[in-house]
């Protein structure tokens, strides 16, 4: 976006939000560090460009130890969705997430005021959104918001700049894949102007016993078929393991598709990642999760959940079955298949 089209975006922006008086930005439920960046970065041009007051909002639960790191070292001042006074806030913004693409807990009638995404598709609701933009060739919704800090001529205190360097880092595994110029311009913005301190310490957190644990879990229930992997972790203590372990999984040799499945308060989540040039991630993960749930993600990194209530061991193990066998048989079409386990157990 060139620097004349984002000001124009932003008297757009501006006009849209001028009759109100407080924001309610809303990222996606199990916040990751791009939308958290994201959402203060918004918080950064409301307050600075229009004089607007905001609170970030967050649904679910922040659990990844980077993450956790990344709110306490940034001071990262988040609300709970379940505080949120549709009274007081008369104004939303969505970011990193669209109306009904079922990871953020906006109620349905709300249509916000705005969205800043780069996730595909394009929700039918979000065109009915006053002031739209998403991006889905964008790596990261934090490039989309830097272009607008840097549009509006605003001074970058340190911890947004971290924040957003951290969320373009991780959102683009270090401008590995899934990223595009802009994504590079903007770290290249940002590389001069982060806290190192701190985003060492957010990079390199220290872990709870428990996950050690759950880790362990991961790797015991991890099964192979030619070069595709797919592990279940029962009872995970936060929603984002399963991508975590999903990232974790992606660094071993052969294997072109990881599936992790995993429970957590009630509901699966599923965690899709590939390095297959010719098939998309999020179409297939729609397709594993059917009319089951809710599915969405970029073409190499996909995620979706299921609500699936209530959860003895039975159903959840026949689910999980259900699952993986879409899995396999949309992946590998007439196979036999026959997946082996990494670890036996006597
Ligand atoms: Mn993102």
């Amino acid at each position: 976006m060139t620097e004349k089209e984002a000001k124009q975006k932003l008297d757009r922006m501006k006009a849209v939000l001028e009759p109100h008086k407080h924001v309610a930005i809303v990222t996606h439920n199990n916040p990751d560090p791009d939308a958290m960046a994201a959402a203060f970065g918004l918080q950064l041009l409301f307050k600075h460009s229009f004089g607007l007051e905001s609170t970030v909002f967050y649904g679910g639960l922040i659990g990844r130890a980077e993450n956790r790191a990344m709110v306490s070292l940034l001071k990262l001042n988040m609300e709970n969705m379940q505080e949120i006074d549709y009274r007081r806030y008369k104004a939303v913004a969505l970011v990193d997430t669209q109306p009904a693409a079922g990871n953020n807990q906006l109620p349905s009638k709300i249509i916000p005021d705005i969205v800043v995404d780069h996730h595909k598709p394009v929700r039918a609701r979000t065109k009915k959104v006053p002031f739209h933009d998403v991006r889905t060739d964008y790596g990261a919704s934090s490039t989309i918001v830097l272009e607008y800090i840097i549009a509006a001529g605003i001074g970058l205190p340190k911890n947004i700049a971290t924040a957003l360097f951290y969320g373009i880092k991780t959102d683009t595994y270090d401008l590995g894949r899934e990223f595009i110029r802009a994504d590079i311009e903007a770290y290249k913005y940002l590389v001069d102007r982060v806290d190192r301190n701190k985003l060492w310490r957010i990079e390199k957190p220290l872990h709870r016993h428990g996950y050690f644990k759950q880790m362990y879990n991961a790797l015991l229930g991890v099964e192979m078929y030619d070069d595709l992997l797919v592990t279940v972790i029962p009872e995970m203590e936060y929603p984002d393991l399963a991508a975590e372990v999903a990232d974790w999984m992606y660094g071993m040799k052969g294997i072109k598709w990881v599936l992790v499945i995993g429970t957590c308060g009630g509901k699966i989540y599923l965690s899709v990642r590939t390095r297959d040039g010719k098939r998309d991630a999020g179409r297939l993960i729609r397709t594993v999760v059917g009319g089951h749930g809710l599915a969405g993600g970029h073409g190499k990194i996909a995620g979706g959940i299921i609500h699936h209530e209530p959860m003895d061991a039975v159903s959840s193990a026949s689910e999980f079955d259900r699952l993986k066998t879409r899995f396999y048989a949309t992946l590998k079409p007439g196979e036999n298949v026959r997946p082996v386990r990494l670890i036996h157990t006597k």
